[in-house]
């Protein structure tokens, strides 16, 4: 068994004070950072919006957080978030980057959302991480993050739909949970055959 470490958007919009600001957000990082030494890859992930992004409400004269319906299905409007080389798009500080072996950008393509670390919002668009863990051999993940309810919840369905073992460990992750998204997400990663460590 290889096993790579998934950390999923811990960046300083998602930390408190952050944009879209997840309650302890940055509660997580001194445990992540503690999982990396562990773990046979680090691989960190990172939303990387241009400015105008179509998942912003800004973009569509809407309130944050409701829905809009997409080409590709419904979609969350957010807040102006992680917009590529902006402060709030960076890594929190006190996250370790350094072990990292592979920083993926996700959320460039102005007209797709991309929650899941895999394949952008139209479920069929790879990011290209597939290819990037099957070739290095890797067949387990452990995933840590932000959020739980959103990125991470969809990282872990796509990679044990994909045929990798998954385990979120639920301590390190934290969540939006908005209008029932945690528990929906906690049934949905179980029906995935994620383990919830
Ligand atoms: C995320 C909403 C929008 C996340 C990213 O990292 O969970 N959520 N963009
Ligand atoms: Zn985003």
């Amino acid at each position: 068994m290889t096993q790579a470490l998934i950390v999923i958007d811990v960046q300083n919009d998602f930390c408190p004070g952050g944009a879209l600001a997840v309650a302890q957000g940055d509660a997580i990082v001194s445990g992540i950072n503690a999982l990396m030494a562990e773990a046979d890859a680090v691989i960190l992930t990172q939303d990387w919006h241009p400015a105008g992004h179509s998942s912003f409400a800004s973009s569509h004269d809407a309130a944050p957080m409701s829905l809009v319906e997409m080409p590709y299905g419904p979609q969350v409007l957010w807040p102006d978030h992680c917009i590529q080389g902006s402060n709030g798009a960076a890594f929190h500080k006190g996250l370790n980057t350094d072990p990292a072996d592979m920083v993926i950008r996700k959320g460039f393509n102005p007209a797709i959302d991309s929650y899941s670390a895999f394949f952008e919002n139209d479920h069929t668009t790879p990011t290209g991480l597939e290819g990037y863990l099957r070739t290095r051999g890797i067949t387990d993940l452990v995933m840590v993050g932000l959020a739980t309810d959103f990125c991470v919840n969809y990282s872990a369905v796509d990679a044990a739909k994909l045929g990798f073992g998954v385990t979120v460990r639920m301590e390190l992750c934290r969540a939006i949970d908005f209008d029932g998204s945690l528990a929906a997400a906690t049934d949905g990663m179980r029906a995935a055959g994620v383990s919830l460590g």
